[in-house]
């Protein structure tokens, strides 16, 4: 009796939450908000039956409003489709269709393609056309991936923490697996699904061996089992030198037959867990990781090893270009070309090398990587970092689409013009079959997910991206700021406006005009220009800006690295004359006297510091424009965003005061007319230490 009085009261307890009005907001929904309840529930009728179609249904019936005509799903191969004659040539294994069709006599909107897994995305597709105020009525949508292989990369270590994740610990409660699937697996397989993304790389690249033990097999196993329904493979990040580790081999020589039985051994036993596993990522000489080269053999052996092992399976291996020897006195930007150009051709089909961005790493603003364009007879994954850590971790408001969109638009011109990153991603430029595109996610145990809500916009612009290399980063602000916010125009044209102009402000107070890697070492928090004492020389950022009294700049032209050379020959041409490079790129390729006369008139120096003042003024403008939408937004997550931007604010004039203290210590000049001066005198920005911040190892 006393359990059941209990009972009643924790129902009436729910019923009176569920009917109190909706006051908060924690951004758990993401884009996967439901449909507002009262509207009528839409008529959805599905042929056939799998469990990936039912979980379509669902999604539909929860999130979809009113709907003019019945929503049908079926597979395109579904007799009750025939009379359609759909044309499916170009759909592929994930494309869908969604559109009116008649079906059984009744007027309907289809949602099919040639597998589950394409309906699946077809009906997500349909939910976004609603949110973004597509009229059903006339939905005629046909759309197919163009990259084949869109994953995400958790750098999550196997105690919980998260490598350079500022968005709480790692969303795998390894301890509990695989007993307790938290439910928030299943939620964040929804989310990742509704962008198309159909890989999870679920340790981290600077992985342990216990992650190819029996008891973490069947830990990923269960995740495994989790994604399956949603179209989402696992993948795991191997340590190369596991078979000594985990095996008691005395070497990890790729050549070694033991070795190689050893890796087969344990690609056998995970598909005997995993059956669709994905295949391996893998991180090989490179920041002390082991690899192939500790026995002398080349990237490609080390590749070519682990991809004999999963090849019987259909499984692949990424294999990360992200590669710089301490004891190569060569500028670190050249080396991962260096090092791989050599190789193309010698990797086997199923191996893709992950090659980042850029050629330093991850930086507000770098180049296109030279490798882009540079192995025509290897398939190469562009690696994105979607996790801020170079760019504010979670508390910054830094929109990454436009970053996205730059590097994929950029033109390689190995091929001629039009020859663009994006098109050697998905495979077009030299016909490859597999393609892929990375991102190192921002994901874990917050209750936003990623730390904050406009990070959301971060994962969600990549996955959008990942699917079609070709949308421009504002359409995908737009849509994502209608999903995650609603539809009121003046509150979408505000979001749209300040995540657009977002990244460059970054830009603009950390390392403007081509400067990088000038953060505090270690955490990477902050500003840290004038760091010069560390061990190897690329860890300083001295090494990298290279200022002194007559000027600035990395030159990596003829008369410096060379660096230039590794592009084509018309990209190389442009970037080996200061003029004819883009300023935003400038001190990247050219060591400049700080009187060099930029484009607008002024000196390099009155143009870095207008750089500066540019990005905090940029900051304080999102503040305003975000106060100017407080009431339309909901309380929680506009006042979370307001007083993140109070941090970015400060932390914005932190940089720019900072780095203008120092350059000032260097090149001995005045501040411009009008220009405020540094708030604190260099010392005191010296002293300033962080032994706490979050995302890396303390
Ligand atoms: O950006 C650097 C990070 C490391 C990371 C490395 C990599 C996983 O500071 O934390 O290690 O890149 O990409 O391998």
């Amino acid at each position: 009796m006393k359990k059941r009085l209990l009972t009643i009261g924790v129902c009436m307890i729910a019923l009176g939450a569920a009917s109190a009005p909706a006051l908060a907001n924690d951004g758990y929904d993401l884009w996967l908000t439901p449909a507002v309840a009262g509207t009528a529930a839409p008529d959805i009728r599905v042929i056939g039956q799998s469990e990936t179609l039912t979980l379509a249904a669902g999604e539909l019936r929860r999130d979809l409003a009113a709907s003019p005509l019945p929503v049908v799903l079926a597979r395109a191969d579904d007799p009750a489709l025939a009379a359609l004659r759909l044309s499916t040539a170009t759909l592929g294994e994930e494309g869908y269709i969604v559109r009116t069709a008649t079906i059984d006599g009744r007027p309907s909107l289809l949602v099919t393609g040639k597998t589950d897994r394409a309906v699946l995305y077809g009906a997500f597709a349909l939910i976004r056309a609603q949110k973004t105020g597509v009229d059903l009525a006339a939905i005629n949508l046909t759309s197919a991936p163009k990259i084949g292989l869109r994953v995400l990369n958790h750098w999550d270590n196997l105690d919980g923490s998260v490598e350079r994740g500022y968005a709480g610990q790692s969303l795998w409660d390894w301890w509990t697996l695989p007993d307790f699937k938290d439910p928030r697996y299943t939620d964040y397989a929804r989310a990742n699904a509704a962008l198309g993304i159909n890989g999870i790389v679920i340790n981290n690249v600077n992985a342990k061996p216990e992650s190819l033990t029996a008891p973490y097999i069947a830990k990923a196993a269960a995740l495994a089992d989790v994604f399956r329904p949603w179209g989402i493979k696992v993948y795991l990040s191997a340590r190369f030198s596991a078979p000594i580790e985990l095996g008691h081999l005395k070497t990890a020589d790729p050549l070694d037959p033991e070795v190689q039985a050893w890796w087969k051994a344990k690609a056998d036993e995970i598909y005997r867990a995993i059956p669709d596993f994905g295949g391996f990522l893998v991180k090989a000489n490179s920041e002390g990781q082991p690899g192939p080269r500790d026995y002398h053999r080349s990237h490609a052996d080390g590749a070519n090893m682990l991809a004999a092992a999963v090849a019987p399976h259909g499984g692949i291996v990424m294999w990360r270009a992200f590669v710089y020897a301490e004891t190569d006195p060569d500028d670190r930007a050249k080396q991962a070309y260096t090092e791989f150009h050599p190789l193309d051709g010698k990797f086997a089909d199923n191996v893709l090398v992950q090659v980042k961005n850029g050629a330093i790493d991850f930086q507000p603003r770098e180049p296109f990587h030279p490798l882009f364009g540079a192995m025509p007879k290897t398939p190469m994954m562009l690696e994105l970092q979607i996790t801020k850590e170079y760019l504010g971790f979670a508390t910054h408001l830094a929109y990454l689409g436009p970053l996205f969109e730059e590097v994929l638009k950029a033109d390689t011109r190995a091929k001629g013009t039009g020859s663009t990153v994006a098109k050697v991603v998905d495979g077009s430029l030299y016909g490859h079959k597999l393609s892929g595109i990375a991102g190192v996610a921002n994901v874990g145990r917050d209750r936003d997910w990623s730390g904050s809500t406009f990070n959301q916009a971060n994962w969600y612009a990549f996955g959008r991206l990942a699917w079609d290399p070709t949308l421009s980063s504002e359409a995908v602000a737009r849509e994502w700021a209608q999903q995650t916010f609603g539809n009121d125009p003046r509150v979408i044209d505000t979001v749209v406006r300040m995540m657009m102009q977002s990244r460059e402000a970054v830009v603009d107070y950390t390392g403007p005009l081509g400067l990088a890697h000038l953060m505090g070492t270690g955490h990477h928090y902050g500003p840290g220009p004038w760091i010069s004492d560390l061990a190897r020389p690329e860890w300083n950022p001295v090494y990298y800006h290279k200022a002194d009294k007559a000027g600035v700049g990395f030159d990596r032209t003829k008369t410096g690295s060379n660096a230039v050379a590794q592009y084509e020959p018309p990209v190389a041409k442009l970037l080996a004359d200061p003029r004819t490079t883009p300023e935003s790129e400038l001190l990247w390729f050219h060591h400049l006297p700080w009187d060099w006369k930029m484009k607008s008139g002024r000196t390099l120096w009155e143009e870095m510091v207008a750089h500066y003042d540019r990005g905090v003024a940029t900051v304080a403008q999102m503040q305003a424009e975000w106060q100017g939408v407080k009431g339309s937004v909901d309380p929680e997550r506009w006042q979370k965003t307001a007083t993140y931007l109070e941090i970015q604010h400060r932390e914005a004039k932190w940089w720019r005061d900072a780095s203008l203290a120092y350059w000032m210590s260097v090149n001995g000049l005045p501040l411009p007319a009008g220009a405020a001066a540094p708030e604190h005198d260099l010392a005191w920005y010296k002293a300033q230490d962080f032994p706490m911040a979050p995302g890396h190892p303390h």
